[in-house]
């Protein structure tokens, strides 16, 4: 299979590097897209894409003044050749942390907004499009959950959809950077209140550390809500770590990954899935949902179950609309339901194409093919 990868991919180039206001490219460079996951943990790079406001917009990546006050725009690797912008009512708080640049703002068009080291994390708006959909995914796909360990999710969104399920009695959150939860619980309150169930148990510290003390087989399902894979977040798509994830997975338990966009990064998703076949025995699926502010617009999760009972992550056995209460719990739901959960698994024909491990078995490529 993995030597088919590479077949018939025109691995496209892609121009790295700083444009000036007058349109003259400075340090430009020409990689190929596939090798656009290596370049984005270039320490140089990184240093450089972080976002400003400028001229009251805020864009991701970012704009600087450079010499002689000419703008200067930098590429993001991770998304080259584009730019998201917002407008900026008042940036309410922009502090270092130990791990990277928090900024919050308030924006005309998606209410306050949550970016670090220059990438948006979540809108007022339409965050609950991804908390939702990373949390109820794996959780409406297995009988009872029990204990739920969330990775990254500083924000405390994710928390507040677990606490949905009323079957869940341990809710383990490991964060690297306590400054995040801190600006959640004082910006964003309806997302940070995940934090006040009693079942929620917050560490904070490196989750791959954290994982590789954890108890073979504790939890029935684990979130990864993490940042981009640039800079702290990298090692969280590579082998080691879904390895120590598959460890600490009850058999038959899943994991939702947070898992980038299918227009921009087949090649990282590629990556990912084909590692997460083969440390997950069970099985593994992509899906995805729309979320606007995010970059192309839409986002991917990764979804995996541990050898053991199998689980049908198309059809979810334990729907949120069956769950006592989960609708309505702290406010209502606005994006999830049961319906939503099914079609998030239906992916577009290049996607098929592209990545390989996704294609549809021959006996659904014959039913889909028209004749
Ligand atoms: N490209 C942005 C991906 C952001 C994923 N993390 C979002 C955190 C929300 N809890």
């Amino acid at each position: 299979m993995e030597g088919d990868a590479g077949k018939g991919l025109e691995c496209q180039k892609t121009m790295v590097g700083r444009v000036t206001d007058d349109g003259n490219a400075a340090d430009m460079a020409i990689i190929p897209s596939c090798c656009l996951k290596a370049k984005a943990s270039d320490p140089e790079l990184e240093a450089k894409c972080h976002s400003t406001v400028v001229s009251g917009w805020f864009s991701e990546p970012g704009l600087c003044s450079g010499k002689a006050g000419k703008r200067v725009y930098f590429n993001n690797p991770m998304w080259p050749g584009e730019a998201h912008s917002l407008v900026v009512e008042r940036i309410l708080y922009k502090e270092k942390s130990e791990y990277q640049e928090i900024l919050v703002f308030e924006s005309s068009a998606y209410g306050k907004v949550l970016v670090l080291d220059g990438i948006v994390q979540l809108t007022e708006k339409d965050e609950c499009v991804y908390q939702e959909m990373i949390a109820h995914l794996p959780l409406c796909s297995i009988q009872s959950p029990q204990n739920v360990l969330v990775v990254g999710g500083g924000d405390g969104g994710v928390l507040r959809e677990i606490s949905r399920h009323s079957s869940v009695e341990l809710i383990e959150i490991c964060e690297i950077d306590k400054m995040v939860i801190d600006v959640s619980k004082k910006f964003f309150p309806e997302l940070a209140i995940g934090f006040e169930d009693p079942r929620v148990q917050l560490h904070i510290g490196d989750a791959a550390e954290f994982l590789r003390h954890a108890p073979e087989g504790k939890y029935d399902a684990i979130i990864v809500d993490s940042s981009d894979p640039v800079g702290p977040a990298q090692e969280l798509v590579e082998r080691p770590f879904f390895e120590t994830i598959a460890r600490a997975l009850r058999p038959g338990g899943v994991l939702c990954n947070m898992a980038e966009s299918m227009w921009l990064h087949t090649h990282l998703i590629q990556d990912m899935i084909s590692i997460c076949r083969e440390t997950f025995k069970g099985s593994v699926h992509y899906a995805w949902a729309s979320v606007p502010t995010y970059p192309s617009g839409v986002i991917g999760f990764l979804i995996c179950s541990t050898e053991g009972p199998p689980v049908d992550f198309i059809h979810p056995i334990n729907p949120i609309e069956k769950i006592e209460g989960a609708l309505e719990h702290r406010r209502e739901l606005r994006f999830y339901n049961s319906e939503i959960h099914t079609a998030a698994f239906a992916l577009p024909s290049f996607v098929k194409r592209e990545v390989t491990f996704l294609r549809d078995s021959p006996t659904m490529a014959k039913r889909n093919s028209v004749s």
